[in-house]
């Protein structure tokens, strides 16, 4: 029987997930969740509330700085990570936000001259949330694994070695809500996202290819996951991989933390088991580069804006 209601995203609570007498419950849950949605809030997940509470509130003040301290954290011009304004256009729909990037695992990559300086603190509080939330997303790869009936460790290892990238989306409040939005309809390619958002709202996700959507309201030091394409790949889908979006808001600004997690770029993206009588989902193994590059086609594109309503931002002023 169902666990969960149709129209609600599931939230579950993570507690007694190391312990035996708990443990089969909630796995059942977040594997449901997995297949019936791709997406579900999780509470009770260990991560320190305190931690949680500082990544937001020095996030947002970074977004409250000054443009020219922002700027100084560019990333165009062939950086990897820092501050960008992304735009893109959609028919009359336009998305509308800032973003800054942390590329965090493996950590022997991590480009420190990339990462902001300000606020204080910030570069210290990002690196400990990358390392809690890299072992939160380890434990639901392993509850995924032997859903499967596989060795925990099997999602894991197919992704070579597990990376990890933290973008933190801010959306300026938008007097024109009604065309734009904060982020378009998309699945996230990666294997899980973790998401962090704050008290706002936005988040909706639908499981009928976009008739309905459904709101996932915030929730105070909840996290939100959802499965990305590459995992819905490995399961040869049965773990859906999320459809959704972020609305703009015309009263308030937005703050969402995306940590994704994926594999290594020559990772091979096939089904890790294909059932008897079953079709793979994909035809041929292809490497998550080359799936990256595909799904990406239609990427974002930087733009230094300077438009209706929203905080102007021009280098050269
Ligand atoms: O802002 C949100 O709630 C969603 C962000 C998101 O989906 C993404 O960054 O991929
Ligand atoms: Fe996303």
């Amino acid at each position: 029987m169902a666990t969960f209601t149709e129209d609600e995203i599931p939230v579950i609570s993570l507690a007694g997930i190391d312990d035996d007498a708990h443990m089969a419950a909630v796995k059942k849950k977040i594997v449901e969740a997995c297949e019936v949605w791709g997406i579900f809030q999780v509470v009770d997940h260990g991560v320190d509330p305190k931690l949680i509470d500082d990544m937001i509130r020095l996030t947002t003040e970074f977004y409250y700085l000054p443009p020219e301290e922002k700027l100084r954290f560019d990333m165009s011009g062939g950086k990897k990570g820092g501050f960008m304004i992304s735009t893109r256009r959609k028919g009359d729909v336009e998305d509308w936000r800032e973003v800054v990037t942390f590329f965090t695992y493996p950590s022997r990559d991590r480009r420190y001259s990339e990462w902001p300086d300000k606020p204080e603190g910030w570069i210290k509080t990002t690196e400990e949330f990358s390392e809690k939330l890299m072992d939160l997303a380890s434990k639901i790869l392993e509850v995924l694994s032997e859903a499967m009936d596989l060795e925990k460790g099997a999602l894991k290892e197919a992704c070579g070695e597990l990376n990890q990238k933290i973008l933190t989306n801010f959306y300026p409040k938008c007097s024109n809500s009604d065309l734009e939005l904060g982020l378009p309809r998309h699945t996230d390619p990666g294997t899980i996202t973790i998401l962090l958002q704050d008290q706002v709202g936005g988040l909706q996700a639908t499981k009928d290819g976009a008739n309905s959507w459904i709101n996932i309201p915030p929730m105070k030091g909840a996290f939100v996951i959802n499965i990305g394409d590459h995992g819905h790949y490995l399961s040869n889908g049965r773990f859906k991989s999320a459809d959704h979006r972020a609305l703009a808001n015309a009263k308030s600004d937005r703050l969402s933390i995306a940590t994704f997690q994926y594999p290594t770029p020559e990772a091979i993206v096939y089904p890790l088991k294909v059932g008897e009588g079953e079709k793979a989902v994909i035809e041929n193994p292809i490497s998550f580069a080359e799936m990256y590059k595909k799904k990406m086609s239609n990427e974002p594109v930087l733009a230094m804006f300077n438009h209706k309503g929203h905080n102007k931002i021009n280098p050269s002023t």
